[in-house]
């Protein structure tokens, strides 16, 4: 046993220090990434955190924090050196604190989200952050990725629902910023710093977030309508006739649907014919169900007579709104089952967003002929999921794979024509690292350098990620 090693163990315990078995922890998600860590630490309370990282400082070993594993950047997957540690914050999964006069719950930074979400339902709350990963992501991640998700129309960002940290900074010291304060301007919001920050400028150990009151009625969508740019209509017909109430709006291709019904046989189209574009939409209030319900038919009764949309299916009761969600939280999973695909995660200015699918589709399509755009996502937040499959007859899986830098160009330098985003949701992880050079100025890839080295001058925390 390696000194580091026999040091960890006195920290942390053996049953948490992890030297075979790396796969859960080692391989991302989408098996794009795979890792050869050191070890795994699974660290039990925030102290032994923050004597984990002050032992990797003293050695200059280096970190890589980990929450659920479900990042689709390959933020959370080491290097192949061999060197680095995975300091895991899966053991730490607690709900430390309800409090409903203050309308926040402090939870562990292992809390997985879906316990969250039960939780605050269980108090009549609302924790809004919602994603299909909920039931393995946890709030340390998705804290640390700034993660979005289907309610940012309503709710904001996970930004938005964070209102305090505790953090383990690169030194070993502990950062106590536990509050649950709406108000609070003493200087630098140190929390903001570490939202979004991918694991590189230290390791989240609980948070204080933000809970609402839970709607008492929800009514879910599933719309047919003929284009992108009848979509954006649609968004803003719904959101001129219910406001903020509006909750999630989600575009989603024929294509996309197609994949989600060959591959989870299971679930059923919603609407009887078939359309060339879906949106998926919720709507929710604090009134009475039936109020809402008649609202909603009325707001989108307008919307069939001005031509907007061909046809809709509102869901009659939860476990119809639930059936049609089901659809879009297995669009990740069944491209997966299709073969793999080239990702793009973009933020547009919503107005733009039918003039880029145009725009990207077009160009795709002239350097490859026959290639097929998923298209779908957070549209009512400017936000496209756009990955890209393999024209069938000229190219394989694999030889697909070889494109990935060129594909990436055309979509990308596309985004940028539009003063978009390389990464709206996911983050930068190793994926994009040496992408977003060409997309973000100089001046801000400096200022970022200079937060890094102020906060981590070894360079320990993450390295190799975002910057
Ligand atoms: P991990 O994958 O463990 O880590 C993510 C990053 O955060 C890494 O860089 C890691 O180093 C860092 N990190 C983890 N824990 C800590 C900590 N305690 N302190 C400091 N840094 C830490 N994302 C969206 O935004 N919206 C979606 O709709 C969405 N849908 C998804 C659907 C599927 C099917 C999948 C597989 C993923 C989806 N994601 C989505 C991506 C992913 O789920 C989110 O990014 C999630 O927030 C990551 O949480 P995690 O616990 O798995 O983090
Ligand atoms: C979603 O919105 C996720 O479902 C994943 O962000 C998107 O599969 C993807 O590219
Ligand atoms: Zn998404």
């Amino acid at each position: 046993m390696s000194d580091l090693q026999s040091r960890l163990t006195q920290i942390v315990g053996a049953a948490n220090v992890i030297t075979d078995d790396f796969a859960p922890y080692a391989n991302d998600w989408r098996k794009k990434y795979f890792g050869k860590p050191l070890l795994v630490v699974k660290p039990g309370t925030p102290e032994e955190v923050a004597a984990v990282v002050k032992l990797c400082a003293e050695t200059k070993t280096p970190i890589v924090p980990q929450a659920g594993n479900t990042g689709l950047v390959g933020g959370g997957v080491p290097d192949e050196s061999g060197h680095e540690v995975i300091v895991s914050v899966a053991r730490m999964d607690k709900v430390l604190e309800v409090d409903t006069i203050n309308n926040t719950m402090t939870v562990e930074a292992g809390c997985i989200l879906q316990t969250i979400q039960e939780k605050a339902a269980e108090h009549g709350r609302l924790f809004p952050l919602s994603l299909a990963a909920e039931g393995s992501c946890r709030i340390g991640g998705n804290i640390s990725t700034n993660a979005g998700g289907v309610q940012v129309l309503r709710y904001g960002n996970t930004r938005e629902l964070v209102m305090g940290l505790q953090v383990v900074l690169p030194s070993g010291e502990l950062w106590d910023g536990l509050r649950g304060l709406r108000k609070d301007n003493t200087g630098y919001d140190l929390k903001h710093l570490f939202i979004g920050a991918e694991g590189t400028l230290g390791i989240i150990t609980a948070a204080v977030i933000k809970l609402f009151p839970a709607p008492r009625a929800t009514q879910t969508a599933f719309i047919a309508l003929e284009s992108p740019q009848k979509s954006l209509e649609l968004l803003s017909h719904m959101k001129g006739a219910l406001g903020d109430r509006l909750t999630a709006f989600e575009l989603i291709s024929d294509f996309g649907l197609s994949l989600v019904t060959k591959h989870f046989k299971n679930l059923k189209a919603p609407l009887p014919q078939t359309s060339p574009w879906f949106v998926l939409t919720d709507v929710s209030d604090s009134r009475d169900a039936a109020a809402l319900a008649e609202e909603v038919e009325v707001a989108l009764g307008e919307a069939l007579e001005k031509g907007i949309i061909f046809d809709c299916a509102i869901a009659k009761n939860e476990t119809e709104g639930k059936r049609m969600w089901e659809l879009r939280e297995n669009m990740t999973e069944s491209q997966v089952h299709e073969g793999r695909n080239i990702k793009h995660d973009v933020s547009i200015p919503i107005s733009k967003m039918a003039e880029f699918i145009t725009a990207a589709d077009a160009q795709l399509e002239k350097a490859y002929p026959g290639v097929r755009p998923i298209s779908f996502g957070h549209v009512g937040d400017g936000n496209l999921h756009y990955n890209i499959a393999h024209p069938l007859d000229r190219f394989t899986e694999e030889s697909w794979m070889k494109e990935w830098e060129h594909i990436n160009l055309i979509v990308h330098d596309c985004v940028a024509t539009f003063n978009g985003s390389i990464s709206a949701e996911h983050g930068i992880g190793q994926l994009k690292r040496e992408e977003i050079k060409r997309y973000k100025s100089p001046l801000e890839l400096r200022v970022m350098r200079q937060i890094k080295a102020a906060i981590d001058p070894q360079n320990i925390m993450n390295p190799g990620k975002v910057i």
